[in-house]
């Protein structure tokens, strides 16, 4: 699906700002029939932004079940005879969306946006109602799963399997944006590149809608015209070319015509291989550096945040990053654009995260994962859905690299074989120009795992020092690299998607002991000493870029403090030892 892009022939209004809103407590909205007038009893809501941190009651902020949004827009009277068409970035975890009296969309998911046509139902120069019902609740049919409960007070309780706070709302903008009746409907772009010959190559598909020609230019940075073709398929020649990579993100633009509707698009001319244990961009070996990250941070929760965004990636770029995982759900195209213009490589994320019922704090010791009942038929097509909406809405990005169709599902269960392979040969089949991973959990070490061998690269999150051997970093030195060994085995590319210690900012310990800066920093220096003895082990990420939300828990001191900076983005001590690594001419 393409994102709102404005050109000579598109024009596009976010609709950001405050809107009606209302907690559903009682389940009353739909039956009411809420977007059939003014929201009854609304109070002002923040679009973008999670709502849960902008109440002060303790009900509210955890409140499971629907809330409404509603605001009017005025719809520009230039757009008589166009297309109009109502979207929403993201909905988090289900939305429905009202033009007016008439429900125009629904959609399942939190993180991936969907549209409808409203041509019919608004008039230039007239207002028009957005009404947007959001449903925080999850199930054994969703993708993240969770399950609901009654409290004896009568309020709905979720449990869930994965330690981010749910937050919840409309967390990305809500657009209305008009094109021409004929238009470009989607695009698709690969890239291809000869290091030897510098011959690079973008090869494209348009999906049209209505009559006229079709054709495409391809533009280097300064504007010039490099190739030009016709129709809705075709390859471009780009002699010469200058590849994108994170060293020089150096984008060319792709405009596609089909009528008088224009899109263009960023296009960086790349390719990612793998090849045995290496992993290849522009066929040259890659090291990822980085971190696993959240979309995060105080009063927006998971809305997105230009101003967070921007100081996140100056980050990145101070402790010498190349790389990060969208953990644990596709992130705002915002963000995945900024990549590209920063040369960020990405691990593209679907919000598959959550998929093991046993699992540690969360679980119950022994419960099944996969089948009738807990994680079956429903969730599979529900996760199915939710790679295809993340590899549509991302394949055109040079700085996503891979895609991570689960974070930790239970794949020691011998059911999970049956649940990944379709799912894997899917995302394959979506994309064949981009490896196809999930990250490991430590519950299905190399000799339980009955997966991986249908992956490209091989990625586990491990805590040795933390959640195992904790307080001991010899042991844990010698258990970590013990097992990274065993995985090398596979011969593919290893990258540890996860490994870190919570750290509570301002706590320091000599000798180094849990929770304090220092064994945060002793842990890490750890790990790094045995990534760089084994060879496959081609990525790093540390877990996690910054503190983050979680849900209440015992364990959970304020949230997750495993980040190298604080949820107000400012360093702990782990981060000078990072930059320091990674910004030594000899970490690539
Ligand atoms: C994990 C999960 C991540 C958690 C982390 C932790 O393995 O993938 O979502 O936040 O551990 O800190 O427990």
């Amino acid at each position: 699906m393409l994102a709102p892009r404005d050109s000579r022939s598109r024009d596009c209004r976010r609709l950001d700002g405050l809107w009606r809103f209302r907690f559903d407590t009682g389940g009353e909205g739909t039956a009411g029939r809420w977007w059939q007038e003014p929201l009854p009893g609304a109070r002002e809501m923040a679009v973008p932004a999670s709502y849960n941190d902008l109440v002060t009651e303790a009900a509210e902020r955890e409140h499971v079940g629907d809330v409404w949004y509603q605001r009017d827009v005025r719809v520009p009277a230039t757009w008589q005879d166009r297309r109009i068409v109502l979207r929403c970035d993201a909905a988090t975890h289900h939305g429905t969306v009202w033009a007016g009296d008439t429900q125009v969309a629904e959609h399942a998911g939190g993180y991936t946006p969907f549209e409808a046509e409203v041509t019919d139902l608004v008039r230039g120069g007239e207002l028009l109602r957005v009404t947007v019902r959001v449903g925080s609740e999850l199930s054994m049919a969703t993708i993240p799963p969770g399950v609901a409960s009654r409290t004896a007070a009568g309020r709905t309780r979720l449990r869930y399997f994965h330690d981010f706070f749910n937050y919840a709302g409309l967390h990305r903008s809500v657009w209305l944006y008009s094109t021409p009746r004929s238009h470009i409907a989607d695009l698709a772009l690969g890239t291809g590149y000869d290091p030897g010959t510098a011959a690079g190559q973008v090869t494209y598909h348009l999906d049209v809608a209505g009559a006229g020609p079709t054709s495409v230019l391809l533009r280097d940075a300064a504007g010039a015209v490099v190739a030009g073709g016709a129709g809705p398929d075709g390859v471009l020649a780009v002699p010469q070319a200058r590849p994108w990579s994170p060293g020089d993100p150096y984008l060319y633009r792709l405009d596609a015509r089909h009528g008088d509707d224009e899109y263009s698009l960023p296009v960086g001319v790349r390719t990612v291989q793998v090849d045995g244990a290496r992993l290849l961009l522009n066929g040259e070996p890659v090291r990822l550096r980085g971190f696993g990250m959240h979309e995060d941070g105080v009063l927006h929760g998971k809305g997105h945040d230009d101003a967070r965004m921007v100081r996140d990636f100056a980050l990145l770029r101070w402790i010498g990053a190349n790389s990060f995982r969208t953990s644990h759900y596709p992130y705002a195209e915002e963000v995945l654009d900024y990549a590209d213009r920063q040369g960020l490589l990405v691990i593209d994320e679907a919000p598959a995260v959550g998929l093991h019922l046993s699992l540690g704090n969360m679980g119950d010791p022994g419960a099944r994962t996969f089948g009738p009942g807990v994680i079956g038929e429903e969730a599979a097509a529900a996760h199915l859905a939710a790679v295809r909406e993340l590899i549509t809405r991302d394949r055109n990005h040079a700085s996503v690299i891979a895609w991570s169709i689960a974070n930790e599902p239970d794949t020691a269960e011998a059911a999970a074989r049956d649940y990944f392979a379709p799912l894997a040969a899917a995302a394959r089949e979506l994309d064949p120009s981009r490896p196809v991973c999930f990250a490991n959990v430590a519950t299905a070490p190399p000799d339980a795992d009955v997966v991986t061998d249908l992956f490209d690269l091989v990625c586990v999150n491990r805590y040795y020092g933390w959640y195992a051997d904790p307080g001991d970093l010899e042991s844990a030195e010698a258990d970590l690299e013990a097992e990274l060994r065993a995985w090398a085995r596979h011969g593919k590319p290893i990258v540890v998607t996860e490994f870190g210690a919570d750290a509570l900012a301002g706590l320091h310990a000599l000798p180094p002991v849990m929770w304090s800066e220092d064994y945060q920093t002793a842990l890490i220096a750890m790990s790094a000493r045995v990534f760089r003895r084994i060879p496959e082990v081609i990525g790093e990420h540390v877990w996690n870029f910054a503190d983050f939300a979680t849900a209440q828990a015992v364990h959970r001191p304020g949230g997750n403090h495993k980040g190298v900076f604080t949820r107000d983005r400012q360093p702990k001590a782990a981060a000078w030892l990072l930059r320091d690594l990674w910004t030594r001419p000899s970490s690539e």
